[in-house]
């Protein structure tokens, strides 16, 4: 963007609060609130491809962006790809068209990436991944990763099941899992921790495992057919998220079982509802994944703005809420 445009852009964007955004449009947010901090940088123009709306961790996830932009004094180009690659695709491509300085997105699968990015990267756009990874061949088409080690929470439930299958003195355990989104890195990955986590143990059997796109509507009609197909053999729901496993829980009640007891219950993200939930005796354990990557994206762009080196790969410390612990000390979660 020349720097008359420029701008007239961060003008416009000075005199709103919030631009409401509908499909092909971009939304910027403006700086109103300025971070104390001296790296504050109103030229900033930072370009954000969501995946979505899907869950309450996604919609967490967008607040936080927003509102840390806002303390950065950063503007932010906004785009909500409602749940698809091309929308993800063509957002990055008009960022591209924009010159924003930095561009940052969460690829809603792992694949499909090596086009645009080396347009981007043709283009001097350094480009941060924030949640999700991507598959490439290529070098350097991405500078960072800001995101969860979603291996560790798959890992993380599977430990917690060992402990309870003991606590239970259980000496078979059968187990469905309700699958996130398919090729996405939380899926993936996930999966592989779990699976890692239960290897050794002889008593642990995954019946089923069954893609819920991460979508509350999908972990109901899953869980449907799982009950149908295997009824009360089933000991263990592992659901890859909360959206799913609040989908999959009135299923199991209708089907005249007691979710919690009669199953054990294992989800992640740790949204207030879910953690609800698990206070009520409905879920066993909840993996917490946090959305608030907001901040680390700000200071990464700034950083990346100035020039200077990042780290490649920067995860948040999460931690597990379960029925083994005294849960009244939750702090609210604020998603
Ligand atoms: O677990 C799920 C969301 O990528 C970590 O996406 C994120 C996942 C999160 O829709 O609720």
């Amino acid at each position: 963007m020349d720097k008359q445009i420029r701008r007239r852009f961060v003008k416009r964007l000075k005199g709103l609060t919030i631009l409401v955004s509908c499909l092909s449009l971009i939304f910027p947010v403006s700086a109103c609130k300025k971070n104390d901090s001296s790296q504050n940088d109103p030229n900033l123009l930072l370009g954000f491809s969501q995946i979505g709306s899907e869950s309450a961790w996604r919609i967490g996830n967008t607040n936080d962006i927003e509102q840390q932009a806002e303390n950065y004094g950063i503007s932010l180009m906004f785009e909500n790809a409602n749940q698809k690659q091309e929308n993800q695709i063509a957002a990055i491509r008009r960022f591209i068209a924009y010159k924003v300085d930095v561009i940052a997105f969460s690829p809603i699968v792992e694949d499909g990436w090596d086009n645009v990015l080396t347009e981007a990267k043709d283009a001097g756009i350094p480009v941060i991944l924030v949640d999700r990874d991507i598959s490439t061949e290529k070098e350097g088409l991405t500078t960072c990763l800001i995101g969860a080690d979603f291996y560790k929470e798959g890992m993380m439930a599977g430990e917690y099941l060992i402990r309870k299958a003991d606590a239970l003195g259980l000496d078979h355990v059968n187990i469905v899992e309700i699958t996130g989104t398919d090729n996405s890195t939380p899926m993936r990955q996930r999966q592989a921790g779990f699976a890692d986590a239960i290897a050794g143990d002889e008593r642990m059997q995954i019946l089923e495992s069954i893609d819920g796109d991460f979508l509350k509507s999908r972990g109901a009609e899953c869980m449907r057919s799982l009950l149908e197909k295997y009824g009360d053999e089933i000991d263990v729901v592992y659901s890859h998220n909360d959206e799913m496993t609040l989908g999959a829980l009135p299923e199991i009640e209708k089907a005249g079982f007691v979710p919690g007891k009669d199953m054990i219950i294992i989800s992640i993200d740790g949204g207030q509802e879910a953690i609800d939930v698990l206070k009520e005796g409905k879920i066993n354990c909840v993996v917490e994944c946090t959305p608030k990557l907001g901040k680390e994206l700000m200071e990464t762009a700034l950083k990346l703005k100035k020039g200077e080196t990042v780290e490649e790969v920067i995860h948040p410390v999460e931690q597990i809420f379960s029925d083994e612990q005294d849960l009244s000390k939750i702090e609210p979660r604020g998603y």
